[in-house]
């Protein structure tokens, strides 16, 4: 392909992924998420930058019904999950007294009874990660899992679709995730540039 068409395609590229919307779910506005591990939530495609989930989860005060959250989402091509940040997390009411659980597994389900299928598991909330309830990087919980039997994986998550399950037992939590992508680095234009000239130089070259 010729640079200069390979440069017009980058910069049609970077219009159409810039008028994007941020993909968000607000539990307030969209509903609860499922808590069904074959049947999760479908949240698409995830937006470059930032994809903020936030809602409720677990029990008011240890009765009724426990309410688990999971959603399912894609990262695109191109792409990769470089961050999963819990940017808030409280209770309804008191003083969180437990850690909560977290899971991620590859695919459109999750099982819910099985962590060892699971890709990662952790515990997460205010005593896991040191950061208090400022910044707390469940990424980074998650690739020092599996704690509870799982397969385990190492950095930055590649394009896929991906599973994620939220649960707490004591607590009703208000919580707030945020997913967020990079485009995986590519070659710059400037030194596709440069091969292309090189490689015309040593065209030239061959001819004579
Ligand atoms: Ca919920
Ligand atoms: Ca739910
Ligand atoms: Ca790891």
């Amino acid at each position: 392909m010729p640079v200069s068409r390979f440069l017009a395609l980058l910069a049609v590229l970077a219009l159409s992924l810039g008028s994007v919307q941020a993909l968000t779910w607000d539990e307030t506005l969209d509903g609860d998420l499922s808590g069904d591990g074959d049947f999760p939530s479908l949240l698409g495609t995830l937006s470059e930058g930032s994809n903020l989930i936030s809602g409720t989860m677990g029990s008011l005060d240890g009765t009724g019904p426990l309410d688990a959250d999971v959603w399912n989402f894609t990262i695109a091509a191109g792409y990769y999950l470089t961050g999963i940040n819990l940017v808030s997390y409280s209770a309804t009411s008191g003083s969180p007294s437990n850690d909560s659980f977290m899971a991620i597994a590859n695919g459109g389900t999750i099982n819910m009874s099985d962590p060892s299928l699971h890709l990662s598991n952790a515990l997460w909330g205010y005593a896991q990660d040191g950061f208090g309830n400022t910044y707390n990087d469940l990424l980074a919980l998650l690739d020092a899992g599996p704690i509870f039997g799982g397969i385990g994986f190492d950095g930055p998550l590649p394009s896929g679709n991906y599973t994620f399950w939220i649960q707490e037992g004591s607590d009703q939590i208000n919580y707030g995730i945020d997913f967020v992508t990079a485009p995986v680095p590519v070659p710059e234009p400037g030194s596709l540039l440069l091969l292309g000239v090189a490689g015309l130089w040593s065209l030239r070259r061959r001819r004579r």
